[in-house]
């Protein structure tokens, strides 16, 4: 059975969330972060070198980095129809999206995070920091348009991946104005799969 290394408030409760969606038993093994540092526990690092969550084991397996765990998950677990097919025309422009999420659409959100116990000292990133995650979520509000979800208009890997990309952006402020992204929100965070997921996940600030 696959085992979810699940940190609180973390990434892998999209993991789990996805799990949920799929109906694909798993097992969490759950780890607190530090309430003064607010990193993961050292003993994470047992499981893989990084100490980062998510991390899946399965069938002999470790695996990190949130996009390749969907990947994995959907491949071996998920219905056929779940994504595309590598022959589809469509197949690049979902394996965009599904590495955009962290490769790019998280890092001036992160940047805002880390900025922030700087003080007066981060003002002169605040511009760049701020016109950046203008650039990406106005990007996804592009390529949501008036669909309900990322990827020809139906549930697929990339609304739990990018999730958290709008989950980040909510608790910042920075979802306001693109009322397309804040539907879409509402819309996964009313699932009956992303409520069981954080009824198992436990502590998830980003989801409320
Ligand atoms: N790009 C990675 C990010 C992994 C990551 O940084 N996870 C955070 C939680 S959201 C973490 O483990 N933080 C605890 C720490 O750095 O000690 C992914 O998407 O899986």
């Amino acid at each position: 059975m696959i085992k979810v290394h699940h940190l609180n408030n973390s990434r892998s409760q999209r993991v789990l969330w996805l799990l949920e969606e799929l109906e694909v038993p798993y097992e969490i093994i759950s780890y607190k972060r530090d309430l003064e540092t607010n990193l993961a526990p050292e003993i994470l690092k047992e499981v893989h070198p990084l100490g980062k969550s998510p991390v899946i084991t399965d069938n002999g397996n470790v695996i990190i980095e949130s996009a390749a765990i969907t990947t994995y998950i959907i491949d071996q677990y998920g219905p056929t129809d779940f994504g595309p097919n590598s022959n589809d025309h469509d197949y690049y422009k979902y394996l965009e999206l599904m590495h955009y999420a962290e490769g790019s659409a998280m890092l001036p959100l992160l940047l805002l995070l880390y900025s922030s116990s700087l003080g007066e000292n981060a003002e002169p990133l605040m511009d760049r920091i701020s016109s950046e995650i203008h650039l990406h979520i106005g990007y996804l509000s592009k390529c949501l348009g008036d669909d309900e979800f990322f990827f020809r208009n139906k549930f697929s890997g990339l609304d739990t991946m990018l999730s958290f990309v709008l989950e980040a952006s909510k608790i910042s402020d920075s979802l306001k104005n693109y009322p397309n992204l804040v539907h879409a929100l509402d819309r996964y965070q009313s699932r009956p799969a992303y409520k069981k997921a954080l009824d198992k996940g436990g502590e998830y600030i980003l989801g409320s």
